[in-house]
């Protein structure tokens, strides 16, 4: 997969180098470029942003070097790429815009600050590239590039080849509606706490049970709006776990 990124702090995104992501680069899975959008600029400082038509607070991106940058990125291939521009006002990402995302074989982010990019960047981009907005949830962000860090992990995590045990994709939180169920290790008594005595059973149904069970509970607990939309609860599980 293709990854560009465009942002006035490339540094911001060097954590892309460490872990399975890196890992990934080197192994040659991912390709990633990030841009500076400073470099489309052709004024002495390098200007980005300016101040608001119709006034109110705070600076707005300017057009010409978005449109510059995206143009360049645009030209590097022949497919047409995945533009995500990341917002607080965009559709929330979620497990399953992850594995839309990992269909694709280029996505492009372009990383906004200060109160976002001139509207008119998002009709040009429109010519070369699918364009979605995309937000993490309801809360603010000084700008995209840590969003960015988190869509493309979610994204990368999900390519054959990127995780080395593809198992521990399956039964994970979200991939099924559920929250995952609690985890433990040894030693058996840490602190005077028991691990519970059914995961020492060595009885496969007796957990399996007992994980789904708690699954449902964490759920109800934590994230009630998800299990009314869960596929996975059988009839009378929701009055089990409620
Ligand atoms: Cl994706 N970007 C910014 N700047 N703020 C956010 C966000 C994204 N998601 C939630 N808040």
């Amino acid at each position: 997969m293709r990854l560009d990124v465009v942002s006035i702090f490339p540094d911001y995104l060097a954590p892309l180098d460490l872990s399975l992501i890196g890992k990934a680069r080197r192994d040659g899975l991912l390709d990633l470029h990030v841009h500076d959008l400073r470099d489309f600029t052709h004024d002495r400082h390098r200007t980005v942003d300016d101040t608001p038509y119709g006034g109110g607070a705070g600076m707005v991106m300017k057009p010409e070097p978005w449109g510059e940058a995206l143009d360049h990125v645009a030209a590097q291939a022949d497919s047409r790429p995945t533009l995500i521009v990341p917002g607080p006002g965009g559709t929330p990402f979620t497990q399953a815009m992850a594995r839309e995302l990992a269909e694709r074989d280029w996505l492009v982010f372009a990383c906004g600050r200060y109160e976002g990019i001139d509207e008119r960047v998002y009709d040009h981009a429109r010519s070369a590239y699918d364009v979605r907005v995309v937000s993490l949830g309801d809360y603010v962000l000084n700008g995209g590039e840590v969003a960015v860090l988190t869509i493309v992990e979610a994204v990368a995590r999900l390519l054959p080849g990127v995780i080395g045990n593809a198992a521990s994709l399956v039964e994970e939180s979200h991939e099924d509606g559920l929250l995952e169920y609690p985890v433990y290790t040894k030693p058996a008594v840490w602190d005077g706490r028991a691990v519970p005595e059914v995961l020492l059973s060595g009885d496969h149904g007796r957990i399996a049970a007992w994980r789904h069970q708690q699954r449902l509970e964490r759920t109800a607990a934590r994230r009630p709006d998800l299990l009314h939309a869960s596929a996975s609860v059988a009839a009378g599980d929701l009055d089990a776990a409620a």
